[in-house]
């Protein structure tokens, strides 16, 4: 099909016209090219809902129909002492995504990081009892499940236990509750609200290790008659990993299981990275170095063309999977945002999403919008 992009002033805020042989769609955000395929969401913190960023607000309403919080309901963040509860950040954003209309996504109720260790401790330090640990568990789930009931639609109930092994992760929960922890995790959260929509969430999962590992999961979810609803596949990736086939065997095998598949965390991470430090585990990181963070002022022409084609490629992928992916989140609202300017080296300036610092569109916002109107 032939393309021609009719708008020449590409401002954010514009509506775009593309025109497809006889057909002229108009496109005014991203979540309006993909509507009918999947949802298009994004991840967001103080700095966007507070209104300390004044632009982030409208500019989330006009591109994204689902939501993330990246950190405001981590239990550190959501739950920091034994009766503390400190609901205020995850209020605002739950609040703004329902004036809007958004899609969201609870982020997350069971982890081995950002979860304080006076979590798996008594009152003097000690190591908590299996059942006084999921006693704990329990309560935390109702009572932030409880909280966003009605509101919420859906829950990453357990993030990242499963190892790039493929094997459970060592993890507290585990050591302390044995391997039904995870079984348990979506047992409470089931109970604390029979209507949301319970998803297993993880990075490097579409590799056929790990992926066994979360099949495995889901499998025995399913034998017990709990319920589970959905894979996130975080999507942290790279110009050179993962191998896009890979993804496409990974969503197949997902949903060949009968749960929904999304793209969870996505962005393309441009800055030349160690291979053992793709994927996700914040307890490793590299030192800075100059040679490490070589663009600084701007990305080359040469790079953003990588960039754009993989992006092109990724959503042609992931359309032709549209049947099967209920949604695609970006971790970060613009490059400015992007957890990746500080990991896994700190301070470096990464171009890994579709918008750049300034709010505006990059080349690779176009192609994937180009990618999904080659299907309409
Ligand atoms: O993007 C998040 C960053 O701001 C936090 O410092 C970090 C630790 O809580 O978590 C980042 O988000 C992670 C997500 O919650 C789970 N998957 C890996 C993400 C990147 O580390």
């Amino acid at each position: 099909m032939k393309r021609n992009l009719l708008s020449a002033a590409f401002i954010v805020l514009a509506t775009i016209i593309f025109s497809c042989n006889d057909k002229h769609i108009t496109v005014s955000g991203l979540k309006d090219a993909f509507a009918g395929d999947f949802l298009i969401g994004t991840a967001v913190d103080a700095p966007q809902i507070l209104g300390i960023d004044r632009e982030a607000k409208p500019f989330i309403i006009k591109h994204f129909n689902a939501i993330t919080a990246e950190n405001a309901m981590k239990w550190e963040s959501i739950h920091p002492g034994p009766d503390k509860y400190n609901f205020a950040l995850a209020d605002s954003i739950v609040s703004f995504a329902l004036a809007n209309d958004m899609f969201i996504t609870g982020h997350t109720l069971v982890w081995h990081s950002q979860t304080p260790d006076w979590v798996f401790q008594d009152s003097i330090g000690n190591p908590l009892t299996r059942e006084a640990l999921l006693e704990r568990m329990k309560n935390h789930i109702f009572t932030v499940m409880g909280h966003y009931k009605g509101k919420v639609q859906s829950w990453d109930v357990v993030n990242e236990a499963i190892g790039d092994d493929g094997q459970i992760r060592k993890s507290k929960w585990y050591n302390i509750i044995g391997d039904d922890y995870i079984e348990k995790a979506f047992e409470f959260a089931h109970e604390a609200d029979p209507d949301a929509e319970l998803y297993y969430n993880d990075y490097n999962n579409e590799e056929p290790l790990k992926r066994a590992g979360v099949i495995n999961i889901v499998r025995n979810l399913r034998n017990k008659g709990l319920r589970i609803d959905g894979v996130g596949i975080q999507g942290h990736w790279h110009l050179d990993s993962p191998d896009f086939k890979i993804v496409d065997e990974g969503i197949s095998e997902y949903a060949a299981l009968g749960v929904k598949v999304m793209i969870t965390e996505m962005e393309i991470n441009v800055l030349p990275t160690p291979s053992w430090l793709y994927g996700a585990d914040i307890s490793r990181i590299a030192e800075y170095k100059d040679s490490l963070n070589p663009y600084v002022s701007e990305l080359p022409d040469s790079v953003q063309t990588l960039l754009t084609n993989r992006y092109a490629r990724l959503f042609g992928l992931l359309l032709s999977n549209k049947d099967k992916v209920s949604r695609v989140t970006f971790w970060g609202v613009h490059d400015g945002y992007s957890w990746k300017n500080n990991w896994p080296i700190p301070g470096r300036t990464n171009y890994p999403l579709l918008f750049d610092r300034n709010y505006q569109p990059k080349p690779a916002y176009y192609a994937v919008i180009e990618e999904a109107l080659k299907l309409k």
